[in-house]
C-alpha cells in the first residue's frame, strides 16, 4: 500500500479511505465547503433577475443556470462529506459566518446586463480557476470539478451571447453593458484570491497538488483570455494600465484594491449581510422539507 506522500509524488488521487495528514483533510474541507457555499450563495445575485428577464427565452436560460449552480453546490457538499463532515454542519458554519464564500457574490446586480457580465467574467474566472482543479489530488473533488467545468463553460457562453446581443442593440443597452463591465472587472480579478506573496495557503496546497497554479498565475491567464474577448464585444476594460507586454508575452495590468478584497472577505462588502441573511432564512424555512425527508426515510427503513 502506498503512503500519502507516494501517492502525491506519483500524481495519483487520494481517495476518502486513504490515510491523509489531518492538515490535508482540514484544507480540503475548508476549500470544498467554501466552494460549495459560493455556488449556493452565488444563486442569489442572478436569481433575483429570473422574474424580470426580458423574454421567455432569457428566463428559461437563467432559470436553468441558477439550477445548475444549486447542483454544483450539491456535488461539492457531497464531496466534502466524504471527508467526514456533515452538510448541515457546514451550512451552520456558513450562516454563522465561520466559513467563507467567494467575495464576488457580495456585489449587487443592478441591471440585466449584470447577468451577462457574470456569465462572461465571473464564470470565465471560475473556469480559469477550476479547470486545473479537475487534476486536484483529492479524487472526489477532482471528479466533481469535471462536470462543474462542463456546465460552467456553457454558462460562460450564455453570458457572452447575451452581451453580444445587447451590444448589437441600442446605445442605452451598450451603456448598460459598459457600466456592468466597469463594476465587475476588478471584483472578478479578486476571485483568484490575494497576491501570491500574501497567500498563506498556496505553497502547501501546491505541494499537495490541491492547487496546480498560484493565484497570480491564474489571474494573469484570466486577463490574457479576457482582453481579446472584450475587443470582440466592443467594451473597454476599466484599467488604464492594461497593455500588451511583448517581452513577457502577457498583458501588464493594474493592481486590484487588496484592502477592498480583505474588507469583503471579512464580511464588510456591499451585500454580505443580505446574502447570509437570505441563506439563513431559506435554511430555516426549509426545515420542514428536511424533517419530512428524514421521516420518509425512517418509514422506508422500518418497512424493509
Ligand atoms: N473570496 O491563501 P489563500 C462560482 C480566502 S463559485 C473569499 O490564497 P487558497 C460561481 C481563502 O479561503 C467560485 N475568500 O487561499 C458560482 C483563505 O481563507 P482561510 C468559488 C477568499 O484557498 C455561482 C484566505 O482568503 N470558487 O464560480 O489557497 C455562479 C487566504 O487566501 C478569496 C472556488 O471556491 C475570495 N475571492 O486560495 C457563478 C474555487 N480568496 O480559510 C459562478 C476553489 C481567498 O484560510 N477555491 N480567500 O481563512 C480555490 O481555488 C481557492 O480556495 C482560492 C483561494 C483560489 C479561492
Amino acid at each position: 500500500m502506498s503512503t500519502f506522500d507516494e501517492v502525491i509524488a506519483a500524481d495519483r488521487r487520494i481517495e476518502p479511505r486513504d490515510d491523509m495528514p489531518e492538515a490535508y483533510r482540514a484544507t480540503m474541507i475548508r476549500q470544498i465547503a467554501q466552494h460549495a457555499h459560493s455556488e449556493i450563495i452565488g444563486m442569489q445575485p442572478e436569481g433575483i433577475w429570473i422574474t424580470r428577464a426580458p423574454s421567455l427565452r432569457r428566463k428559461a436560460i437563467l432559470l436553468a443556470k441558477v439550477q445548475d449552480e444549486a447542483g454544483h453546490g450539491l456535488y461539492l457538499y457531497s464531496a466534502a462529506e466524504t471527508l467526514g463532515v456533515d452538510r448541515t454542519d457546514l451550512t451552520e458554519r456558513l450562516i454563522s459566518g465561520k466559513q467563507k464564500y467567494s467575495s464576488i457574490f457580495n456585489y449587487p446586480t443592478l441591471s440585466f446586463a449584470d447577468v451577462g457580465v457574470i456569465g462572461w467574467l465571473v464564470d470565465g474566472a471560475a473556469i480559469c480557476n477550476q479547470v486545473p482543479l479537475c487534476r486536484s489530488s483529492y479524487g472526489p473533488y477532482a471528479r466533481a470539478m469535471i462536470r462543474v467545468c462542463k456546465e460552467e463553460s456553457f454558462h460562460q457562453r450564455q453570458g457572452y451571447e447575451l452581451l453580444l446581443t445587447m451590444m448589437r442593440g441600442t446605445d442605452a443597452q451598450r451603456a448598460m453593458v459598459q457600466d456592468a463591465v466597469d463594476r465587475w472587472w476588478w471584483p472578478s480579478l479578486m476571485m483568484f484570491g490575494p497576491p501570491d506573496d500574501d497567500s498563506p495557503n498556496t505553497a502547501r496546497s501546491m505541494a499537495w497538488k490541491i492547487k496546480r497554479h498560484t493565484n497570480d498565475e491564474l489571474r494573469q491567464r484570466f486577463v490574457d483570455m479576457s482582453v481579446p474577448q472584450a475587443e470582440v464585444l466592443g467594451v473597454t476594460l476599466p484599467d488604464p494600465e492594461l497593455r500588451w507586454n511583448a517581452e513577457r508575452g502577457e498583458h501588464d495590468f493594474g493592481t486590484p484594491d487588496w484592502a477592498e478584497l480583505r474588507r469583503v472577505i471579512e464580511g464588510d462588502g456591499p451585500c454580505n449581510a443580505e446574502r447570509v441573511e437570505n441563506r439563513r432564512w431559506a435554511h430555516e424555512d426549509g426545515a420542514w422539507v428536511r424533517d419530512a425527508a428524514a421521516a420518509h426515510a425512517r418509514k422506508k427503513e422500518l418497512a424493509a
